[in-house]
């Protein structure tokens, strides 16, 4: 029921992009976006909306707007954050009720507005957003401290393993009376979104890999009751938690749901070699077998998946003007299924565009080229689809013998 006062607080933040009052507080996310930052950010700005009280008048109190940093577009890529949030919103369409920094129009509010920033999961302003360092009012952060905005109230930076867990001991503080943590305070909904990035971050609070402090402990303890009830023993509670955390981590390194377009683009790097400009994408996914990319895309028939992918692939090409698009795939079947007797594996695409699309005889001395390189490929079907047998090969090797045998060709454009 009280989900229904955060979720229409996101929906009325993000109205008034478009309608600034005279106050604004943009509390803002690190430039990862990931969801400590997220999570962070949605929930404090909540937070402040819910507890600040108006020194004079209404039309003092600033309007509290939570930002996620990055364009809307690159949501999608950011498989936990989208897995948590529907989680915990599964009626609400929540991508349109966040604000993201293609939103907003800082510029815009530093000059018609009373403009404050707060920075939650980072303490100095990323250098696209420096000239805003003037606006920064508060810092709740778990980085190095990097000695900026030293004037902020709060300014609190901690070494705890999640930005999330100073924010729930904020929580903790107004929802404490008396030493006594008010029943039913807090949201069940919000108290286990909250839960997710300490989770996520400090490997499920194992002591042992070094990301675990005391006070995400506490914060976890505190939020618990809030999801789970009172009465819950710490078995149950720890099968809860470990439900929570598996579905988090599975997210996060799940891309199997993101489309073409987004898996391109995720780990993607560009050159330009000589007159050609050369892009690759690596994707932790398969293009080829059950589960794969192609039989998805081809609802089940990979041969046509496979046109269907080399078309986003050409999309892809196009839109970044580029003459040669290399899509790389790394994935481990055992790690997937134990009982699988394949491995870690390699797919290598090449995709022609631009200068070179129409150049056949361009084309096929770069095919043979990559054939007789160490990359040892072996032809999955016609057209430049590949398994690449010498996996110790990564983006990192495979870019400079594609530049080299680009270069070799450049002479002749
Ligand atoms: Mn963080």
């Amino acid at each position: 029921m009280s989900l229904r006062r955060f979720s229409s607080f996101l929906e009325n933040a993000k109205a008034t992009v478009k309608l600034p009052k005279r106050s604004v507080t943009v509390v803002l996310g690190n430039e990862a976006a990931d969801l400590d930052s997220v999570v962070s950010s949605l929930t404090y700005a909540f937070l402040r909306h819910t507890y600040d009280v108006p020194h004079n008048s209404q039309t003092n109190r600033p309007t509290y707007i939570p930002v996620v940093a990055i364009p809307r577009a690159d949501f999608p890529l950011r498989t936990e954050c989208t897995f948590a949030l529907r989680d915990v919103f599964p009626t609400v369409d929540f991508q349109s009720i966040l604000t993201f920094l293609d939103d907003i129009n800082l510029d815009d509010l530093a000059e018609n507005t009373d403009l404050s920033l707060v920075l939650v999961d980072h303490n100095r302003l990323s250098p696209f957003l420096e000239k805003f360092a003037g606006h920064v009012t508060g810092v709740l952060d778990h980085h190095k401290d990097e000695g900026c905005n030293l004037e902020a109230n709060p300014r609190i930076i901690a070494p705890v393993g999640s930005a999330t867990t100073l924010i729930v001991e904020e929580w903790a503080k107004h929802l404490t009376v008396n030493g006594n943590v008010q029943a039913n305070a807090l949201e069940p909904e919000l108290a286990r979104l909250l839960l997710g990035p300490i989770l996520l971050d400090t490997v499920n609070l194992q002591v042992e890999y070094g990301r675990t402090t005391e006070r995400d402990k506490q914060a976890v303890e505190f939020l618990l009751p809030f999801v789970r009830g009172a009465k819950m023993c710490e078995e149950d509670n720890r099968a809860f938690m470990d439900q929570l955390y598996t579905g988090l981590h599975k997210a996060k390194f799940s891309v199997s749901n993101l489309t073409s377009y987004d898996l391109l683009r995720k780990d993607y790097k560009e050159w330009n070699v000589g007159p050609f400009r050369l892009g690759i994408s690596s994707v932790s996914w398969h293009v080829g077998s059950e589960n794969g990319w192609a039989v998805r895309d081809g609802n089940g028939d990979e041969k046509a998946g496979l046109m269907q992918l080399r078309a986003s692939c050409h999309r892809f090409a196009e839109e970044r003007q580029l003459d040669c698009h290399l899509l790389m795939t790394a994935f481990d079947y055992s790690m997937e299924n134990p009982t699988s007797s394949r491995g870690f594996e390699r797919e290598l695409m090449v995709c022609f565009d631009g200068k070179l699309a129409t150049n056949v005889q361009a084309m096929s001395q770069i095919s043979l080229a990559l054939e007789a390189s160490e990359l040892q490929l072996e032809a999955l079907t016609e057209g430049e689809y590949y398994k690449q047998k010498n996996i110790t090969c990564s983006r990192k090797q495979v870019q400079p013998i594609m530049q080299h045998i680009l270069e070799n060709i450049g002479p002749k454009f």
